[in-house]
């Protein structure tokens, strides 16, 4: 993939612009810049490599150069998505997902911003915000997807086994196509996020539906249920072991099946 490779795979798509870098430190870092300095809706941010790139709290996220996609793409929220910019990761899981199943693999959510191929994770998603007082001014959607196997980072580094798409397909697609699936899957969803529809294709495609499960937020007690589904604003509905609803919401949350 270059610059010009991929401006011809997306040339069909009406980016409200792009920048695309051969090494970068984070593409959030720069899309949040861009955003804040006026990008317009549906801008992208494309490197081949970062050297700082971040997942949640500033944990690190391995994007070697040459094997994986590290994308941002900027969002302005149109009225009728503001009411639900909760589901924005939602968003960014689905076209993920809806990507790879265009590829012929079977992904699942890992609850709120993992995608796994054959229980692994294949992509992380990090939404953040550029705030003009108590509004969303913009979102900034980060996405890292392990494409070629040389991309899944050393198993010792990790509390979570990885995988690439090559290891599940048997070869390496052309990431620019991938980028191309996802930001098609991105227009389809973002356009029903509001709706009912939207929450059950997210919630069908939550892995450990049904199973047990563990939830480990930040210092606080570990939570043991069921994972049951979806609240309307994208939280995670758990039955614990008492049969009782339990919501747990976005932040630091790791899910892990019950050990
Ligand atoms: C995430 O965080 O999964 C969000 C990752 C978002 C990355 C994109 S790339 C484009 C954009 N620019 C950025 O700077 N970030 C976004 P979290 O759930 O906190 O998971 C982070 C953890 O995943 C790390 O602590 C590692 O254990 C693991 N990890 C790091 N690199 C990985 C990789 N390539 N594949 C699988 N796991 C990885």
């Amino acid at each position: 993939m270059n610059e010009s490779s991929l401006k011809k795979s997306l040339s069909k798509l009406k980016l409200g612009g792009m920048r695309y870098f051969d090494s970068i430190g984070s593409t959030n870092d720069e899309a949040l810049a861009w955003a804040a300095s006026g990008a317009k809706d549906f801008s992208l941010v494309v490197a081949d490599e970062q050297t700082q790139g971040r997942g949640r709290l500033d944990r690190k996220w391995f994007t070697p150069k040459g094997s994986a996609i590290a994308m941002s793409l900027i969002l302005r929220p149109s009225a009728p998505m503001r009411p639900h910019l909760s589901r924005t990761v939602g968003l960014a899981a689905l076209s993920l997902a809806d990507a790879c199943q265009t590829l012929g693999l079977s992904p699942k959510i890992k609850w709120p911003n993992d995608i796994l191929l054959n229980g692994r994770k294949a992509a992380g998603i990090l939404v953040e915000t550029v705030w003009s007082g108590v509004e969303a001014d913009s979102l900034v959607i980060g996405m890292g997807i392990n494409v070629s196997a040389s991309s899944v980072p050393p198993a010792e580094s990790l509390k979570f086994p990885a995988t690439s798409i090559e290891e599940m397909l048997g070869y390496a697609p052309k990431r620019e196509e991938v980028i191309q699936l996802v930001l098609n899957a991105c227009l389809h969803w973002r356009e029903q996020m509001g709706t009912d529809l939207f929450i059950q294709a997210w919630e069908e495609k939550l892995a450990f539906r049904g199973e047990a499960v563990q939830i480990q937020a930040g210092d606080e007690e570990t939570t043991h249920g069921r994972l049951d589904g979806l609240e309307a604003d994208g939280s995670l509905r758990l039955r614990d072991l008492q049969d009782h609803s339990v919501t747990v919401r976005f932040g630091d949350v790791s899910l892990r099946p019950a050990a």
